[in-house]
């Protein structure tokens, strides 16, 4: 019984002779390689004529997925910049390996980390490497990766490598698959990499604490012969939540429902780095999602994507929608793409009011209506007793920080990055995608700073000669009001005869 997927079904894949005409054209790609060993001897006569057309295909697009799990790959190593174009990780970075008999050599060290959030806001996570999330693993389909954890935490730890096909005993559950791994040991992980697609890994001991302390990050493994040419721009991004009580420097795992920082790569908005593109490239976008508790709308502002890919595997052309939000479950990736085409700032954020806030108070009577700001209103009473109080809906939650609020140490404004023309409203779970034409892009790790927006083209205040040309009056009284008829509430016709017995309705006819 074949435990191997098929990448662009998701079905199980039979278990299929090979034809020598296959053979020759996975050795082929393998660089004259022999792949199979002694599964290929065993096959010699053509059994092309039974496979499915789609098997075929497969293998040929996919050489490595014709490897068994166990034995070791014989591919050579892939190469970055040869067999892949590398993943850019915004916040973030990846990890690099040595390279041992031809096997990729990794190593992660699980230990506390102090990580800042955002400017202002720093706490004591777990993290892999001196970083929250842990690095970005990147490797090829058919590589053989060797893995060492060493544990630095005072907790035994596992690493569960997240949709990775490989033996069960590698898989990292701990007390299932393996003993735990022990403060100060160093386990050993390897395993043939058969798949290409956008992975995590994890802690899988005592997860609630270990993964809600930041032990995450993504693998990424790039497919040796892909059946389109790589993107320009390829993102990795994961998401994740917390719950840090203001003026508190850990987060506190226990929370299930009210987390109060939102992150992409363990930043949340301003801290989070913009996304850089070129206009007219290729752009992917490959993100995560590790919360504990909440799925994540991802909205992309500008542009029309298709989602392309899941922790599954590749979608196929004729099953990919287009959309403008793309839900990330917990415990999955979604990967999207499109053309950079359209220019300009535009805004990339979870669709979730409330995680694109950071260190929300929740819990506090709704004040929305009541002028609470006056001198030694409301809002000074209540601050006194709640250093993060504001009551919503006054000023639009702009210029927190400007109207001389005072927030405790070791916290942020619940929402504010400085932007071009305002304060930006957003926190948490919010970045930026800077697309900007060739000429005004030196390099893709330089800040263009802010966009300017050709003339004619930005939302401004209205002049007296528009308002006039329009017949618009700026006192809205030539605005079209509700139409109170089509606004009415619904009233059901009332009974004629309340509750008359059936058939005594005498002045209904037919
Ligand atoms: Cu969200």
């Amino acid at each position: 019984m074949s435990n191997r997927i098929d990448n662009r079904t998701g079905k199980r894949i039979a278990p299929v002779p090979l034809s020598r005409r296959d053979v020759l054209a996975t050795g082929a790609l393998a660089g004259g390689a022999l792949l199979l060993g002694e599964r290929v001897g065993a096959q010699q006569h053509d059994h092309s004529q039974h496979l499915p057309a789609n098997d075929s295909r497969l293998q040929k697009d996919n050489p490595a997925r014709t490897a068994q799990v166990s034995p070791p790959s014989r591919l050579q190593p892939g190469e970055s910049g040869k067999d892949y174009k590398p993943v850019v990780v915004p916040n973030g970075w990846t990890l690099p390996y040595r390279l041992v008999d031809g096997v990729k050599v990794f190593h992660l060290v699980a230990e506390e980390v102090e990580h800042e959030f955002a400017p202002g806001l720093k706490a004591i996570c777990w993290g892999y490497n001196g970083g929250v999330h842990g690095p970005v693993i990147e490797a090829v389909e058919g590589d053989r990766v060797r893995i060492f954890v060493t544990n630095r935490l005072a907790a035994p730890t596992t690493v569960h490598w997240h949709g990775v096909l490989l033996p069960s005993g590698m898989d990292g559950v701990g007390g299932l698959s393996q003993r735990s791994i022990q403060p100060g040991e160093t386990f050993m992980y390897e395993f043939p990499l058969v798949q290409h697609g956008t992975l995590m890994y994890h802690s899988h001991h005592d997860e609630m604490t270990q993964m809600g302390l930041g032990l995450t990050g993504l693998f990424v493994i790039h497919p040796r012969t892909p059946a389109t040419p790589p993107p320009d721009r390829d993102f990795a991004i994961l998401l994740h939540e917390w719950a840090i009580p203001v003026g508190s420097s850990r987060p506190d795992p226990n929370e299930m429902t009210d987390f109060n920082i939102l992150t992409m790569n363990a930043k949340a908005f301003p801290g989070t780095q913009p996304l850089i593109v070129r206009q007219g490239d290729r752009v992917r976008i490959r993100i995560g999602n590790l919360s504990a508790m909440s799925h994540h709308p991802i909205h992309l502002h500008g542009y029309v994507f298709k989602i392309t890919e899941t922790d599954g595997g590749i979608i196929p052309e004729a099953g990919q929608w287009p959309e403008t939000t793309v839900l990330v479950p917990v415990g999955s990736t979604r990967t999207v793409e499109f053309t950079a085409d359209n220019p300009g700032d535009w805004a990339m954020h979870c669709h979730m009011t409330h995680h694109v806030m950071n260190q929300m108070g929740h819990g506090l009577p709704n004040m929305i209506g009541v002028d609470t700001t006056g001198g030694g209103g409301l809002d000074e009473k209540v601050r006194y007793l709640l250093p993060d109080y504001m009551t919503m809906g006054q000023m639009g939650m702009t210029g927190m920080t400007e109207m001389g609020m005072k927030i405790p140490p070791n916290s942020i404004p619940m929402l504010g990055g400085a932007g071009p023309y305002d304060e930006i409203t957003m926190g948490g779970m919010f970045t930026i995608l800077k697309v900007r034409p060739p000429e005004n892009l030196s390099d893709y790790n330089t800040d263009p700073g802010w966009y300017t927006p050709p003339s004619g083209t930005l939302a401004d205040v209205a002049t007296d000669d528009a308002l006039r040309a329009n017949g618009i009056s700026s006192d809205a009284g030539s605005a079209p009001r509700a139409d109170a008829a089509a606004m009415r509430s619904w009233q059901q016709a009332a009974p004629t005869q309340p509750h008359a017995p059936a058939g005594t309705h005498g002045e209904h006819h037919h």
